[in-house]
Order: structure tokens, then sequence, then C-alpha cells
């Protein structure tokens, strides 16, 4: 650290200085990230309460009534208006918060042994960081053709150690939307919890269903899911941390909850993992969910929708790639049975452009900061890479 302290404007140029190595949502280069710039409003709360927090919620207790409300709207996404909850750092937390409680209902029920947990190969990497920390054996089963998870093989994965399913709605590699509506007649018949996450589809399949598209229910309609994972940062266009745990009964909650009980606001019962916790990032996520409303949102879909259904038909029309499948929301995978995709993403990064790599997909993101001249530049790019490399 300096001995003595550098002037305001002087960090603040360095800071700019430095900061320019960083690529930009603006520049449309990022197409593979689920996060994108902060609504402006979102960007003005947050910078004016940042001292709030909500890890001694008895001294913020309009910042906590706003926690609420933002669950409260979250819910009403969901089609639970009734849920519970609580903003965490994002879906890995929420991923993590949701397992610990499935662990503990399970150890209740008297199941013994290592727990374990169904899920699909799809699942994100929350899921093997939750296992880690709560002893958990993760049973992976496959994925149909359209990448789904196979719903035969759920059933047979059951054992007397099953303690969870979970299914995901909006997939990380390429936003599919697992069967919930079978999980969760399983997860009933079979007395087990289930877990949807939707840390990106929560924010984009409830809008694209008032657009008409047709979707499986992934959300509280169906009586079996226990929780859901829905994330304000990723589509919500909330500032970075917010992510959404809901859970159907406050019930499990409680049970489940670590008592602070020298707090400077009073006594109060940590139900998630960290401790401080920001109050601004909510307060901005609060801000943002009634500002644009169901209709502000729908229209952001229907726009990222449309430029995704722009990439889907320009890569069409390249020779040696093709779509991985067909789209369901703002997510689009490329493959090549014939070209080494390792190749193209490496030149692809030549030109700035960076996308999510999996094992032989491409990933695209159609965020909001994605616009049509960046796909038509992107196209571009791609076509003329794919002749080079062949
Ligand atoms: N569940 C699903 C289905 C996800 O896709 C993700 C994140 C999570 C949970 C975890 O959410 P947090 O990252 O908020 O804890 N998926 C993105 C991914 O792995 C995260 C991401 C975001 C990656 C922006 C890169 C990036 O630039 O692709």
């Amino acid at each position: 650290m300096e001995q003595t302290g550098i002037p305001q404007e002087k960090i603040l140029e360095e800071l700019n200085e430095k900061l320019k190595k960083d690529l930009t949502y603006e520049s449309g280069k990022i197409l593979g990230s689920m996060c994108t710039t902060p609504h402006e409003i979102a960007k003005k709360v947050m910078m004016m309460y940042p001292e709030k927090n909500l890890g001694d919620p008895g001294l913020f207790k309009g910042t906590q009534e706003i926690e609420i409300e933002t669950i409260k709207m979250l819910g009403s996404l969901l089609n639970n208006p009734k849920s519970w909850g609580y903003m965490v750092s994002g879906g890995t937390e929420a991923n993590i918060v949701a397992m610990r409680i499935a662990r503990n209902i399970g150890r209740a029920k008297g199941k013994g042994g290592t727990p374990q947990v169904i899920v699909p190969v799809s699942a994100h990497a929350s899921f093997d960081k939750a296992a880690d920390l709560l002893d958990l054996r993760l049973i992976r089963i496959g994925l149909d053709q359209e990448y789904r998870v196979k719903i035969s093989e759920v059933k047979k994965a059951i054992t007397e150690k099953t303690i969870a399913i979970v299914g995901i709605a909006g997939t990380t590699s390429l936003g599919t939307i697992d069967p919930i509506e079978e999980l969760s007649d399983i997860a009933l018949e079979n007395n087990l919890y289930l877990h949807v996450d939707a840390a990106f589809g929560g924010m984009v399949i409830p809008f694209l269903e008032r657009l008409g598209h047709k979707l499986p229910k992934f959300d509280f309609r169906n009586k079996g899911v226990n929780s859901i994972t829905i994330d304000p940062h990723k589509m919500g266009l909330a500032p970075i941390p917010a992510g959404g745990i809901l859970l159907k009964d406050r019930k499990y909650i409680l049970k489940n909850c670590f008592e602070i009980p020298y707090l400077a606001g009073g006594t109060y019962a940590h139900p998630i993992i960290i401790g401080t916790r920001p109050g601004a990032t909510i307060l901005a996520t609060w801000a943002t969910l009634k500002h644009l409303g169901i209709e502000g949102y729908t229209k952001i879909v229907k726009n990222c929708m449309e430029i995704t259904q722009q990439l889907e038909k320009g890569i069409e029309q390249i020779q040696n790639i093709e779509l991985a499948t067909k789209p369901v929301i703002n997510i689009v995978g490329i493959t090549s049975k014939n070209l080494d995709i390792c190749q193209i993403d490496e030149e692809l990064r030549k030109q700035n452009w960076a996308l999510g790599k999996f094992e032989n997909i491409l990933r695209i993101v159609v965020m909001p900061h994605v616009k049509k001249q960046h796909i038509q530049q992107f196209l571009k790019d791609l076509e003329q890479i794919t002749k080079k490399i062949q």
C-alpha cells in the first residue's frame, strides 16, 4: 500500500488506464457470457446505498422489507407468490443452499450413508461444489437427442440413498429445459426433494410463455418442485451479485438456519452461506424489476429471441458447421462434424470474439448487449474462419 495517499482524480485516471484491458459488453464481442450491463436504474440505486448490509438485517429493516418484496416479485413470476426465499450471491450459492436443505431433509427422514443427488450431466459446476462441500454423491444422468435429461434413466437411478433430483430450466451450455413436469411426478411418487436450476431460464422462460412459446412448465405450477434458483444478475439486468433461491415452503428454511445472537440489530438466524451481504444489489434488483415490469422484460426477451433467430439462420448457411440443437431460449450452440471446434474458438479469439467453449460446442448467449450488427459481423468472421481452417 502507498505510504502517502494518492489524490482521487489520479486514482480514477489510473483505474481507467488499467481497465482498458477489459473486454466490454458494449463492444458486442462478448458472446459467451450470461451477464450484461445492468439497467441504468440498477446502476443508480447500487451507487446510492453501498453501506446496506443484510448480514445484520435488524439495522436495515427497510432494506430487508425490500428483499422480501423482491422475493415476492420473483415468486409470482414463478407462479407462487407465497414462496419464500433469499437473495444470494448467484446461482452457485442458490444451488448450494438448496442442496443443503435437501440433504438435511434427507437426514431427518433417517436416510443413511452418503446422500445421493440425481442430476443431468448438463448440470452446472455449482452442483460439483455443493457435492464437495456437503458430502453428497452426484448420480449423473445422460441426455436425450434434444439435450434434456432422460426420464427413464432418472427413474432407474433412484435408490434408498437418493435425497433429491435436480432439473434444469435453461442449461448452461445450450439453454435446454428438462421435462420438469415429469421430474415433479417422479419426485412426488418417491417422496424426494426436487430442485429446479432456473438460474438463467427463470428470467427468460416466463416471458417467452407470454410471447406464446410452448415450453415445459418449469416452475411452482408443478406440485413436486421444492425450490428454484433464479438469477436477476443474468437476464434480469440486475448488478452482480444478485442471485435468488426460492422455496415452496418457508418451513424448510426455518429449520435450517444458523442463529447469530449478538448482532447490533438483534438476533438473526442466517439461512444462507455468506454473512455480511450487500443490500445495494438487492435494492437495485427491486428497482429494476419494478421499473421494467412484465412488459419491459417481455420486450427485452422478444428482442433477444429475434437476434437468436438471426444467428440461427446465419449458422445454417455456413458450410461445415451446424447448430447443436434448435435453440429454445436465447442460447445457441455451434458444433461441427468435420472441423475442430477448439481451432475455430482459437481463431475467433484472435479477433477478440469471446464465446463459451464446451466439449464440442461453442456457446453463444444472446444477451441484451448483443445487437443485430454484432451478429452480422460475427457471422462474416465465422464463415471466413471455417473456410480458412478447412
Ligand atoms: N446454474 C446455471 C444453469 C448456470 O448457467 C450458472 C452460471 C449457475 C447456475 C451459477 O451461477 P453463478 O455464476 O451466478 O454462481 N452460468 C454461467 C456459466 O457458467 C456463469 C457465467 C456468467 C460464466 C458470465 C461466464 C460469464 O462471463 O456459463
